[in-house]
């Protein structure tokens, strides 16, 4: 698809700009997003049995053994051309943050510095009842199943139950987190929103809060979501496309430019 030159001009002469992220920016890694016909998580799992507090409550072998599953597959993933693109943005745009909801680490690992994680980590487990991070976690076993239960690790501070390092639903965000991704949406210039469905809030109303305060806002998904109609740029296609070549537009005059 063509990108917009007026999205160009405007990302050019952006002094702060917000990319903020979902589970479809790591769908060309691999990953599964949540909310997908067919593909997504969601449609083959409960988010109720798997992804709440009392689930944990309820069967934490079976909640820790499916975050296993996942975990796994996210170590096994690699960073895919939207997340190199947005690593790149970095460097040409004066003050970029980049929010996130995923839980994986892929845009840390394509080179991204100071990612905000608004629903937590998949690799950074801590212990359920005094909250230490826990450290010993190793490669995740060969699971042949994705429903297999795994007894979670015990704390060896507390003996309290290690639990996955993701916000369940019900749950409150981290306040630094979502404090700074808040003010960035305030006060930023431009404002892409990429793969997302933005339906889960507080985060999925990040984008309109830009846009209400004076933004240029874009989204870039091949499908329909919430946003559209309500965003100044709607580019529909996949992020792994549309990214590397707004990133390539923008600042292909400047020397060096790399994806
Ligand atoms: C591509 C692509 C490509 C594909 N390129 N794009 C009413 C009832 C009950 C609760 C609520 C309610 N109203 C509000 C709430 C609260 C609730 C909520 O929002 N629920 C709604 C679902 C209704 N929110 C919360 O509970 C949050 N906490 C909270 O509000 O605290 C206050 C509170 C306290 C006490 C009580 C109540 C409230 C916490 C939300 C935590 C969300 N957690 C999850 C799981 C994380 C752990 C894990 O990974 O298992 O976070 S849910 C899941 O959804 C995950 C994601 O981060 C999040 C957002 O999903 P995302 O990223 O948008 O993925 P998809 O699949 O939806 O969309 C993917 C998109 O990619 C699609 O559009 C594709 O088209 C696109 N795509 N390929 C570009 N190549
Ligand atoms: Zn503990």
């Amino acid at each position: 698809m063509d990108i917009p030159d007026e999205l160009v001009a405007r990302l050019r002469a952006a002094q702060n700009v917000v990319v903020f992220t979902g589970a479809g920016v790591s769908a060309e890694s691999g990953i599964p997003t949540f909310r997908e016909r067919q593909t997504g998580l969601w449609e083959r799992f409960s988010a109720e049995e798997l992804a709440t507090p009392s689930a944990f409550e309820r069967d934490p072998a079976l909640v820790w053994g499916w975050y296993e599953w996942r975990r796994a597959k996210v170590l096994s993933a690699q960073p895919n051309p939207a997340h190199l693109a947005i690593a790149a943005m970095e460097k040409h745009v004066p003050h970029l943050t980049l929010v996130t909801q995923n839980v994986d680490d892929l845009h840390e690992r394509a080179g991204s510095h100071d990612v905000v994680h608004l629903h937590g980590s998949i690799v950074r487990p801590h212990c359920q009842r005094c909250r230490q991070p826990f450290t010993a976690q190793g490669s995740p076993p060969s699971l042949t199943a994705d429903t297999q239960k795994i007894q979670p690790p015990t704390c060896t501070h507390c003996g309290g139950h290690i639990r996955p390092g993701v916000v369940w639903f019900g749950e409150s965000l981290p306040t630094l987190e979502w404090e700074a991704a808040n003010a960035a949406a305030r006060n930023c210039d431009v404002f892409l929103c990429v793969g997302t469905s933005a339906v889960v809030y507080p985060a999925a109303g990040l984008t309109l809060i830009a846009h209400r305060a004076g933004a240029t806002t874009a989204q870039i998904n091949p499908n329909p979501t919430e946003l559209d109609g309500d965003v100044s740029f709607d580019l529909k296609g996949a992020a792994g496309v549309i990214l590397p070549a707004l990133v390539q537009k923008t600042w292909a005059h400047e020397c060096g430019v790399a994806i």
